[in-house]
């Protein structure tokens, strides 16, 4: 869909594709050196491939035996045989406590020595030596490293066909999908490779390969259009990324000719069981399925009076006895709400819906949940469901993409935020983080392998997990991708690092965020390619840093949420969804603005909370600033914590934000001659987009909120 005040993205066979992350530079340091690979396997062919690419240019050999004479490096399986002296001691010392997918790099003696039980282990060792880049050659001590989160899922709402309002990507800002063209698969598989390459990198082992939402054509990649999924699973396996598909409930209907989906219906079971065991078939390391049902008109287990763990627990049965999980998401919502009743609360949707649920989920179910209980608002609460569901497994889903956070037209660096999100406690300082709960760190399973199975409405109901339970891993990190065809992968370049910090915070949700955009400068713009790499780096980390709270300072304030342009979601539409049937109201009038969800007045919604949250919330004295409107409909003068009135926040942090951009463009501008010019030339566009729009934003705004209010600015800056 082509929007407004687009800078499109450049026709996709333009110019050549950005190395993003991985530039032949990035190997330098690597490639000079003479390596050994001790190993069999496709993963071990990948890392002798990436090694040999990058000793092709740089000088350096690749051994495959370990008798090979002298090396600098050496990359070795522990159960590989022969083994060079230098790694057989540790190798025999740490075999099989590395884990599936961690390594342990040995750095103490004149040869650094990689060491993995698995291939997924090699290769994210290797791709950890290029972050390492000529340090990985430092005297050091023994380091191990393991993902915290075994599942870091990226979901495509990429479409086959191009549909009418949402386009070939729903919700996508990079061009076209990389899988995907006019119905046709793509068939584009170096770009597809170089695609999992990048994944490999940053840590992403997972991917959804269509859309959430499930249109006709879609369908049939379960069926007759599964080979077009199995080809770029083909291509994705080599660097350990697993292939996933969003399905319909309805399919036993469109594609099978039953009468029914009926989740407790024998044909219904029978016939995911057929169509499940074919997918194994042909693509035998399938990840397993992604849905969203009774979902914005998707369809699912409601329309038969089942609940969701009833259609959930029905695709997991066929998936189980091939190792395969159901991605379930709590996305369920009325989106056909009367703007008129102010008891029904969208915030309270999931958790309404789902926590009674906890404990009848087998455990191939991963129950998939929003980071926030609306929809991906710059500032949401973290969603109640998190904590509520102690026997379930849990995803939290964040949005790569940036719908409702600039479209990848503004600079808005996401880092900081999935940081905080995964740091969160919801039961207060000492408790599990939101990454615990992700990694299934203290999570209790059902016991039984499943819950009721066609016997009818309540069977089963009994299962807690709570006594007696095994451990369940957890759920994982997903999110929704923001790579399209564009040949920057992102649209926006600078949105390359919200994918790379994806992949990074969800091998390791502890990294500091900047950490990681560091990591991703150094990588995306190596020294030897820039004319003065000091400032690149300085001036990159003073435009991104803080760009996530710039971007809020302009847009909707103290957590109010949804003041966009209704469809598109891109720019200031201050009253564009208030009397909307999709519940996402702010209430502002003459006297005040925000949602009452308390539970003394308002929807009770603060509730769904633990302590301490429930009270944190519930106060108004005590809830954090950047959350009040979230919970509570409060008078223009009411003073903040911060001591400043709601009114004048308003005022001062949207004229702030607007002066925040016009220091990124300027600071941009040092950079021209100094990075690469095409690059340049895509951001110094964009950031002229953001400062526009920036503007908008501040002036509907600041002037929504003057003529409601009739307050004005104490620094008598101009409002409209
Ligand atoms: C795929 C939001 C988006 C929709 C998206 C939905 C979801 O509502 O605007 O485009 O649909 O979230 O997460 O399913």
């Amino acid at each position: 869909m082509s929007l407004p005040h687009t800078v499109q993205p450049t026709p996709d066979r333009a110019v050549a594709r950005h190395p993003a992350w991985l530039p032949p530079e990035a190997f330098g340091p690597l490639g000079i050196r003479s390596a050994l690979v001790c190993g069999t396997g496709p993963l071990v062919d990948t890392v002798v491939e990436e090694l040999t690419r990058a000793g092709t240019r740089y000088g350096g050999r690749v051994h495959r035996h370990a008798r090979a004479g002298a090396v600098e490096l050496v990359l070795a399986l522990t159960g590989a045989d022969p083994l060079p002296p230098v790694a057989a001691r540790l190798a025999g010392e740490v075999a099989g406590t590395l884990g599936a997918e961690g390594f342990l790099l040995d750095r103490s003696g004149h040869v650094p020595v990689l060491l993995a039980d698995t291939p997924a282990g090699l290769l994210y060792g290797l791709f950890h030596l290029v972050r390492l880049g000529g340090s990985a050659f430092d005297l050091h001590p023994v380091e191990r490293h393991r993902p915290a989160l075994d599942r870091r899922m990226l979901d495509h709402w990429d479409n086959v066909d191009v549909h009418p309002v949402m386009g070939q990507v729903e919700r996508g800002y990079a061009g076209g999908s990389i899988f995907w063209r006019d119905g046709a698969a793509r068939n584009e598989p170096d770009r597809i490779r170089e695609y999992g390459r990048l994944l490999a990198a940053c840590g992403v082992n997972a991917i959804t390969v269509n859309n959430v939402n499930v249109h006709a054509t879609e369908a049939r990649l379960l069926t007759d259009r599964l080979g077009d999924v199995a080809a770029i699973a083909d291509l994705l396996r080599p660097y350990a990324v697993r292939v996933h598909l969003s399905v319909t409930f309805a399919a036993p209907v469109v594609l099978g000719g039953l009468p029914t989906a009926d989740p407790l219906d024998d044909r219904v079971r029978a016939w995911w069981a057929t169509a499940t065991r074919q997918v194994y078939d042909r693509i035998p390391d399938f990840g397993g399925y992604v849905v969203k049902a009774d979902s914005e008109g998707q369809p699912g287990p409601f329309t038969y009076g089942r609940d969701h763990a009833d259609g959930a627990n029905l695709l997991a049965g066929a998936l189980a006895p091939f190792g395969g999980v159901v991605h379930w998401r709590a996305f369920v919502y009325n989106h056909r709400q009367d703007w008129r009743d102010r008891t029904t609360d969208r915030a309270r949707a999931a958790y309404d819906h789902f926590a009674p649920l906890d404990g009848r989920f087998r455990d191939n179910v991963i129950v998939q949940v929003k980071h926030g209980p609306i929809d991906f608002q710059a500032r949401e609460p973290v969603s109640p469901v998190l904590a509520a569901m102690p026997a379930t497994r849990l995803a939290v889903e964040v949005q790569v993409t940036q719908e409702y956070t600039g479209q990848q037209r503004h600079v808005c660096y996401l880092g900081p935020w999935w940081s905080e999100l995964l740091g969160f406690t919801p039961w207060g300082p000492q408790g599990r983080t939101v990454a615990d709960i992700a990694a299934g760190a203290g999570r209790t399973g059902t016991g039984a392998g499943g819950g009721r199975t066609g016997t009818g409405a309540g069977a089963g109901r009994t299962d807690t997990g709570a006594a007696g339970g095994r451990t369940l891993p957890g759920g994982g990190l997903v999110g929704v991708a923001n790579v399209g065809a564009d040949p920057f992968w992102t649209g926006h370049p600078l949105a390359q690092a919200n994918l790379y910090a994806f992949g990074r915070l969800g091998w390791d949700p502890r990294l500091d965020p900047r950490a990681v955009l560091d990591e991703w400068i150094g990588l995306t713009f190596p020294p030897s390619t820039t004319g003065d790499p000091a400032l690149v780096r300085r001036t990159l980390h003073e435009i991104m840093d803080d760009s996530w709270r710039t971007y809020e300072r302009y847009t909707a304030p103290l957590g109010v949420g949804f003041m966009v342009n209704p469809r598109d979601h891109y720019g200031p539409g201050v009253d564009g969804y208030e009397y909307s049937p999709w519940g996402t109201y702010h209430f502002a009038d003459r006297d005040g603005v925000g949602v009452d969800r308390t539970r003394a007045t308002g929807t009770g919604f603060t509730g769904q909370y633990p302590c301490p949250w429930a009270e944190r919330y519930e106060s108004v004295e005590q809830c954090p600033d950047e959350l009040l409107l979230f919970f509570h409909h409060v008078p223009y003068d009411h003073v903040l914590r911060s001591g400043s009135t709601v009114i004048q926040h308003i005022y001062d942090t949207h004229f702030a934000g607007v002066e925040q951009v016009k220091t990124m463009r300027q600071r941009w501008q040092r950079l021209a001659g100094l990075v690469d010019a095409a690059v340049h030339a895509r951001v110094s566009g964009l950031l002229e987009e953001q400062l526009r729009c920036a503007r908008e934003w501040r002036d509907q705004i600041n002037t929504y909120f003057f003529r409601k209010s009739g307050v004005p600015d104490t620094h008598s800056r101009p409002i409209h």
